[in-house]
């Protein structure tokens, strides 16, 4: 297993190779060599004003997840994922934030005046909040991703959308929950929390009670404004690495209990065997490749920066790696910026591209030393084996991309 770190220099000094292969710069007009200017203007509109929109090429839209229409002919949302092919950066806009919901939801309209947030069960002093006490506590703000147990790539999946499309990452602010659980004072043996959005039982799940306390938040801010109706509005909890399925959304009741609770949550996740026996808790080290990836075209040989995201309940992201041979050697990539813990992670690698047929892959390795697994690998620890491993549960296994000579680029799962 080789590693060399992918050079700036190395990659400077290839500059003349970047100019003469490709076509850089805006368009020129070829009979006055003048640059052209724009051909229309965005006629301005008291909505434009007051809240903006995006420009009309751009087009990256969600896509229903799993198969299932959304909205259903009753309205109903279920999996929505988002368009991780087209994504900078590591902020997913909330307008294009994966939407998770159990078995489809309507999207509760909540007014944040009359919401009102409990806390009770174990607790010395059971405590309501209305919203605007809430926003008066000292509050945080932090870079988390959400995923779903559902993101799960097949060799049917064409595009990192779906394959990878039910995880996103935004930037989140509200109060700490042991801010609020010191406040209510939690009683000997509480040791869980059954945390319950406005569909009660079908929006709840038990969460340890060393998790809430440690850096579970319950947000009323999203990407530097109020959390999208979609994600939770007015209040939604975040609970850090933790699977989707524990990060509540219109959370309303908060109740301190003994033990595990059983919800509406656990239905379907529970089977015989123990590996997959329960809700899988926190989320294993994981990077996906989003450029190039699946569905893409290379237009020819020459330089790439292949970039994708990398992330991990197990904390920050510490190194990620990228094959172009299909996983038999690794190179460093680089991390952009500073990873954060429990965020996704832009990861980058400069690659000249040959031309010929090659295979990519990124790998994660994340601040507690958990390296992500290779399919094979995946398949082995739910019990599968042969060259199509079926992976259950919570899958954070290596996504391999094909680009073949023509240039277009292939979900590679056996
Ligand atoms: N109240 C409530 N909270 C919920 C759900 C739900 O159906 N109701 N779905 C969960 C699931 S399955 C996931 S994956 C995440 C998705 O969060 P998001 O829609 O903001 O991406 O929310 C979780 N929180
Ligand atoms: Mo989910």
């Amino acid at each position: 297993m080789g590693s060399k770190k992918s050079d700036r220099r190395e990659f400077l000094k290839q500059g003349a190779a970047l100019a003469g292969g490709m076509t850089l710069g805006a368009a020129t007009n070829s009979a006055t060599g003048q640059l052209e200017g724009p051909e229309a203007f965005i006629q301005g509109t008291d909505e434009l004003v007051g809240y903006g929109k995006r420009s009309r090429f751009v087009t990256s839209e969600r896509i229903a997840h799993g198969g299932r229409p959304s909205p259903d002919t009753f309205g109903l949302d279920f999996h929505i994922a988002a368009p991780l092919q087209d994504s900078v950066g590591v902020i997913t806009p909330s307008s294009l934030h994966y939407i998770g919901t159990t078995r489809g939801a309507y999207v509760p309209d909540i007014d944040p005046d009359k919401h009102r947030l409990m806390i009770h069960g174990m607790v010395d002093r059971p405590l309501v909040f209305t919203m605007e006490e809430l926003k008066r506590l000292p509050s945080v703000t932090r870079l988390h991703f959400i995923e779903c147990a559902g993101n799960r790539a097949n060799r049917r999946h064409t595009t990192v959308q779906e394959t990878h499309g039910m995880t996103s990452c935004a930037e989140w602010t509200g109060v700490l929950l042991s801010t609020l659980l010191e406040e209510a004072g939690v009683q000997e043996g509480g040791d869980w929390l059954v945390v319950e959005g406005v569909e009660e039982v079908k929006g709840a799940s038990s969460i340890p009670m060393t998790k809430a306390m440690d850096d579970c938040l319950l947000c009323y801010g999203m990407n530097g404004e109020a959390v999208r109706p979609q994600q939770g509005f007015p209040l939604r909890l975040v609970a850090p690495g933790f699977e989707g399925i524990f990060n509540t959304k219109w959370v309303r009741r908060i109740k301190v209990v003994d033990q595990y609770y059983m919800t509406y949550n656990d239905f379907g996740h529970l089977t015989q065997d123990p590996v997959n026996a329960a809700l899988g808790y926190q989320i294993g080290p994981k990077s996906v490749i989003t450029c190039p990836s699946g569905g893409q075209q290379l237009p020819g040989p020459g330089f790439y920066e292949v970039s994708g995201l990398a992330w991990s309940g197990g904390g920050a992201v510490s190194r990620v790696e990228v094959s172009t041979d299909g996983g038999q050697t690794w190179m460093d990539a680089d991390i952009r910026g500073t990873a954060q813990r429990m965020a996704h992670t832009r990861f980058s690698f400069n690659w000249e591209w040959d031309g010929s047929e090659c295979e990519l892959q990124s790998r994660c390795t994340d601040e507690i030393g958990q390296l992500q697994p290779s399919r094979a690998q995946a398949g082995e620890f739910f019990n599968q084996s042969g060259s199509q491993p079926r992976v259950r549960g919570q899958d954070n296994s290596i996504q391999p991309w094909r680009i073949e000579s023509d240039g277009s680029v292939h979900n590679a799962i056996a």
